[in-house]
């Protein structure tokens, strides 16, 4: 690949996957999967970054707070661990988002790494110029990454085998596809992916 890119592996946390608080449906089965772009990801070169929801315990996120969403990825918890299967490689970078009480944080673009350094600047400081996304949920945290991508100017592609939704009204996930497609996002398989990468170099 010529452009210099960057994997985002979105919110692949315990609560968002079977057993968890906020469970988004066959969530653990895209693991996998991602494993594979990361492989391919750390083989070219390529930095990784994963974001993880980490929210106060009293936040506007949550129901009993006056928010959407049952109380999940709550600092330090268990709950808010990254999936035990997932091989992120020991240098990739950890993006946290929705960690203040106001911040729904759904955008992993405006979450920050350990020195507080936005997504999006780490990102450009780095000459990324395309992102591969994937992760939980395709409805809520990829769609705004994506979107959210998108619009701080990046070239934004969908890993399309490797996401899963809430879809808490039917069809959330389609539309958020058509959505994500509309405002210029690519999409992508693991296979495709490989292809690229050896036709690549
Ligand atoms: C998410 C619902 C609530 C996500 C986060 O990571 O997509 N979904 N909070």
């Amino acid at each position: 690949m010529r452009e210099n890119s960057a994997l985002i592996v979105v919110d692949m946390q315990n609560d968002f996957c079977a057993n968890g608080s906020l469970p988004v449906k066959d969530g653990d089965t895209i693991v996998p999967v991602l494993n594979g772009y990361i492989e391919l990801f750390k083989a070219a070169g390529f930095l990784v970054f994963a974001t993880r929801d980490w929210h106060p315990e009293k936040t506007i996120h949550f129901a009993k707070y006056g928010g959407k969403w049952p109380v999940h990825c709550v600092q330090g918890t268990k709950g808010a661990e990254f999936h035990k299967d997932l091989n992120l490689p020991k240098d990739a970078r950890i993006i946290t988002t929705g960690d203040l009480p106001d911040d729904e944080g759904y955008s992993g673009i405006q979450g920050r790494d350990p020195s507080g350094r936005l997504l999006s600047q780490a990102l450009k400081d780095s000459g990324i110029d395309r992102v591969y996304v994937g992760g939980l949920a395709t409805d809520y945290c990829v769609k705004e990454t994506v979107l959210d991508g998108l619009r701080a100017g990046f070239k934004v592609t969908v890993l399309g085998d490797a996401i899963k939704g809430v879809d808490v009204k039917k069809g959330d996930s389609e539309r958020a596809m058509k959505e994500m497609t509309k405002k210029g996002a690519d999409v992508i398989t693991l296979k495709d992916m490989k292809a690229l990468i050896k036709k690549a170099g």
